[in-house]
């Protein structure tokens, strides 16, 4: 017991108040395996590494929705690289550990965009939803059922009738544990702040389809709004009865309403280096990375104990 609250205290100490926190360390696009932005590692690397993430290492929750964080989180890295996926093909995020208590909605939103990265604003892209899980009728949130159903995965599938080209992935975690005014639990009233927005963002680009779509979308900020019902759930108390209204638009659906869905070309499952220098650097990355997770697991097992 000692022990681990010393390592939980040392591991605390420097990387604070953001490693509660649940980042994307990894994301599956097409059958390829690319490295995230990995919080506790990238931002040392150098030369800074070749991502399809944007960077930046910051994972605390956005608090305002009228914040331009609301984009793509704090990251002011743009990606250096770009995930090639075929329409109609699955991009799957790979969380680390999540806490328990930050129970709510995921999505996965798609932007098209024509600029370069490194001069890209995401606050003026058209987002339109493409993947949402919110809660289930036994009262399971999606975040719950990634972490014990999904093995800490969430997958969408890129719609199969869009027009090709550039699109930036946006992916969203939303916590909805001090949504409810009234459901505060002792002891963290000062820290009760509304609905927390967990985005990430990412590079792609979208090959082979023969589809033309360019579906409505919205921009972050302005998705969102404070009167929105999908801003406020209980989620200790399951909503005492209540229906969840998701935030934002629907899911567009595209060919997956009218038929037209596409039969993909099995292909072989390639891992991008994450340093570029070769296995043996390589391999040195994932094992440290598999110790920080495991550090980072202790931490959120920490806080889950103490009911936060
Ligand atoms: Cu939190």
């Amino acid at each position: 017991m000692k022990n681990t609250t010393s390592i939980v205290v040392t591991i605390l100490a420097w990387a604070a108040p953001a490693l509660g926190h649940g980042y994307v360390y990894r994301v599956t696009a097409d059958n390829t395996v690319y490295p995230g932005w990995d919080v506790a590692l990238d931002p040392w690397l150098s030369p800074p590494p070749s991502r399809i993430a944007f960077g930046g290492g910051i994972v605390g929750p956005i608090i305002n929705i009228s914040s331009p964080n609301m984009a793509c989180n704090m990251a002011r890295q743009p990606p250096a690289a770009t995930a090639v996926v075929r329409a109609g093909s699955n991009i799957t995020f790979h969380w680390s550990h999540w806490l328990r208590s930050h129970k709510g909605p995921i999505t996965v939103w798609l932007a098209p965009h024509s600029s370069p990265l490194s001069s890209l604003n995401v606050t003026d892209l058209s987002f339109f939803k493409i993947a949402q899980d919110t809660v289930d009728t036994a009262g399971i949130w999606a975040n719950i059922r990634m972490m014990d159903s999904n093995k800490n995965t969430f997958t969408a599938t890129i719609p199969a009738d869009i027009k090709p080209g550039k699109y930036i992935v946006r992916h969203e975690i939303a916590a909805l544990h001090f949504s409810e005014g009234n459901k505060i639990p002792p002891g963290w009233e000062s820290t009760a702040v509304g609905a927390q927005f967990y985005p990430h963002c990412f590079s792609v680009e979208v090959v082979g389809g023969r589809g033309e779509a360019v579906p409505e979308g919205v921009k972050f900020p302005g998705a969102y709004r404070v009167e929105d019902e999908g801003m406020r759930f209980d989620v200790r108390g399951g909503g005492g009865g209540r229906r969840y209204t998701p935030l934002g638009p629907e899911v567009y659906k595209g060919w997956a309403t009218g038929g037209g869905v596409v039969d993909l070309e099995e292909r072989e499952m390639v891992v991008v280096s994450p340093t570029g220098k070769g296995a043996e650097a390589d391999a040195a990355y994932f094992e440290a990375q598999r110790v920080f997770l495991e550090q980072q697991g202790a931490i959120v097992s920490y806080f889950d104990s103490i009911g936060g």
